[in-house]
């Protein structure tokens, strides 16, 4: 220790071990050095050899970079549940909107990933009052040395994992190493393996042979039953913020969390089996998907690739037929990359934070209701210029961490309801359901309600993460007579309004479906074809399906007709859980093998998305 090379590189032994115990809930040390502390020897013998003044300075920014990397990577698994790509923790100034949450997440242990600042303070100290003395540095020969070793163990641990496909981020990098599997992701990223050739193919060929390994017989788009039965609609897509299914048609104490929808299903297409798909783009990703049925990276917010790219989708298909298509949300432009993610979609205008203001705040932004009521202005201008339109309007306030101010808390909960996550998420529901009950009288009062398609859909779980506490699980689970599980967790509502076509005919309709699923039956309703291949179906048609979800599932996590399979994780075994009780199924011993046959399908699926993705990120 007197000597700054093994002072950082002992700092830097303990904050990695402490890193994999809180990552992986476990720790190894011989892993520890052998994958990590490997990298860490690398960085510092190339400091010891070839720096020949403030050498200290360079260890000391070594190490405040990879201690900054170690805290942004524990904080982000608290609140995303996994460990974060390079990438995403570049991202992390994206976060503004969300770092009230992201704040209340940092605890006071984390701060030990500093605390060698003050152990170096002492050590300059004694050095200053005491004379005591530091030794310039190891030799030549031992920095040689450790060099040597250290590119060996590094280049063995890149080279033998890095043809391996990263299925779960966490479970590969406690396997194979934190620094290294980000080696390997990077590399994975831009190795040009994507065959095009798929992208460049007929499309309806395409769409058909994606619809064929679902396990269906493909029917052509326009023989569709219900094609073309709401054409020349204009189109109102609803992106409900944090709403899940399982708040449609609940009640609590004899009062309804969700009483305008549970109205307007009686009227609608309610799909009750539809999950998330989004990655790390949450909200964006998920008006990614719904506006293109193609599947998001996943580990990264697919919106901060976009940089003037065109993306076909249904603005850009509904715009060919004549549509005027405009896209709103409360929140600044910015965020999500959004002025470049809705142009790229090709929405021909948006409104965004410049045009809603900050009247009657609630939390990110202005409330629901103003959000709607600002909107209205905007439908009824279009709706006098007589073309038929698309707007999408992504709503705000029922966000985390879900803190209604009292005005806006409609619901008089139980006492042991009072100050969890889940008594809040249900208050935030049912103020958000108040805002839509108004956005759907003014949709009437303005005759808009018989013209428009409406759809509306959640854009991933709200009540999840590390808020969630013990006693939000045990009420969870005394509302629904079984444990919350991540059907629970992961449905969200899908829900179309058709006039003269659902309103005759309401259906609740329990077929699987996912995001990718929305804008192919929406579409085929307004008789309109989509001109690309796109990976979701109509729901209106096909019964059988087979969707992913990545990032917050492992790959390989697949939804078919009757389950949803998870494969092994860093935490947890492969998982079953029984979509139409939503419960968890223990009876099947090695579930990997029922589902193999799946699994490779839905890979298949995931190469060709990605592939026509990249195809189109690069154009
Ligand atoms: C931010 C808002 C919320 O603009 O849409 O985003 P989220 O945190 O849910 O991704
Ligand atoms: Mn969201």
């Amino acid at each position: 220790m007197r000597n700054y090379f093994f002072f950082f590189l002992i700092m830097m032994t303990i904050k990695v071990i402490m890193l994999r115990a809180t990552l992986f809930e476990n720790y190894n040390i011989a892993m520890s050095v052998w994958y990590e502390i490997s990298i860490v020897a690398l960085l510092f013998a190339v400091v010891e050899l070839w720096q020949r003044r403030g050498k200290v300075i360079s260890y000391l920014v070594i190490d405040m970079i990879l201690s900054s990397v170690f805290l942004g990577m524990v904080v982000y698994q608290r609140y995303f549940e996994t460990i974060p790509t390079y990438f995403d923790l570049l991202q992390l100034n994206q976060l503004g909107s969300v770092s009230d949450s992201i704040a209340l997440l940092i605890k006071p242990t984390d701060f030990l990933y500093f605390a060698d600042i003050g152990l170096l303070i002492v050590v300059v100290l004694l050095i200053k009052i005491k004379g005591y003395r530091m030794t310039k540095g190891i030799s030549k020969p031992v920095a040689a040395f450790v060099l040597m070793n250290a590119l060996l163990i590094s280049t063995i641990n890149f080279t033998f994992y890095s043809s391996e496909r990263i299925m779960d981020q966490t479970l590969f990098s406690e396997q194979h190493g934190i620094l290294n599997s980000q080696m390997i992701k990077a590399y994975a990223e831009n190795k040009p393996t994507a065959s095009y050739v798929f992208a460049t193919k007929d499309a309806g060929v395409q769409t058909d042979e994606i619809s064929r390994i679902k396990g269906n017989i493909p029917v052509k788009f326009t023989d569709h039953k219900y094609f073309g039965a709401a054409k020349d609609k204009n189109l109102i897509v609803i992106q409900a913020e944090s709403l899940q299914d399982f708040v449609i048609n609940l009640k609590i104490d004899g009062q309804e969390i969700t009483p305008n929808l549970n109205k307007w299903v009686k009227e609608s297409f309610y799909f009750t089996n539809v999950f998330q798909q989004i990655g790390a783009g949450n909200t964006s990703d998920a008006e990614f998907i719904m506006n293109t049925s193609i599947y998001p990276k996943g580990d990264v917010a697919v919106s901060s690739l976009i940089d003037g790219q065109e993306i076909p989708s249904l603005p850009r298909i509904l715009g060919e037929q004549g549509y005027r298509t405009a896209t709103f949300h409360a929140d600044d432009i910015t965020y999500w990359n959004r002025d470049k993610l809705y142009p790229a979609l090709g929405f021909d205008e948006y409104f965004a934070k410049n045009y809603f203001g900050d009247e009657d705040v609630v939390g990110i932004g202005p409330s629901d209701e103003v959000f709607y009521q600002k909107s209205m202005k905007q439908l009824k201008k279009f709706q006098q210029q007589g073309q038929p339109f698309y707007a999408q309007l992504v709503s705000l306030t029922n966000h985390t961490p879900f803190e209604m101010p009292e005005d806006k808390q409609y619901l008089d909960l139980p006492a042991e309801y009072e100050g969890t996550l889940i008594g809040n998420y249900l208050q935030s529901v049912r103020y958000a359901d108040e805002a839509l009950g108004q956005l759907f009288q003014s949709l009437q009062d303005a005759g808009l309600w018989d013209n428009s398609v409406i759809a509306l859909y959640g854009d991933h779980s709200g009540v999840h993460g590390r808020l969630l506490q013990d006693e939000d699980v045990k009420l969870l689970g005394d509302m629904f007579g079984s444990p919350y599980s991540l059907i629970d967790r992961f449905n969200v509502p899908f829900i179309v309004y058709a006039p003269g076509v659902s309103d005759k005919n309401p259906q609740e309709i329990e077929t699987t479906g996912g995001q990718l699923d929305m804008m192919p039956t929406i579409a085929n309703l307004l008789g309109v074809e989509p001109n690309y291949v796109y990976f979701g179906q109509n729901l209106l048609q096909y019964e059988n399906n087979l969707l992913g979800m990545r990032y917050y599932l492992g790959t390989g996590s697949l939804f078919n007709n009757d389950i949803l399979y998870t494969p092994e994780t860093s935490k947890r075994t492969a998982r079953l859980y029984n979509i139409g009780d939503k419960d968890m199924v223990s009876k099947v011993v090695n579930p990997e093998d029922y589902f193999e046959q799946n699994v490779d399908q839905l890979l298949q699926i995931y190469d060709w998305s990605d592939a026509y993705l990249n195809y189109l990120l690069e154009k």
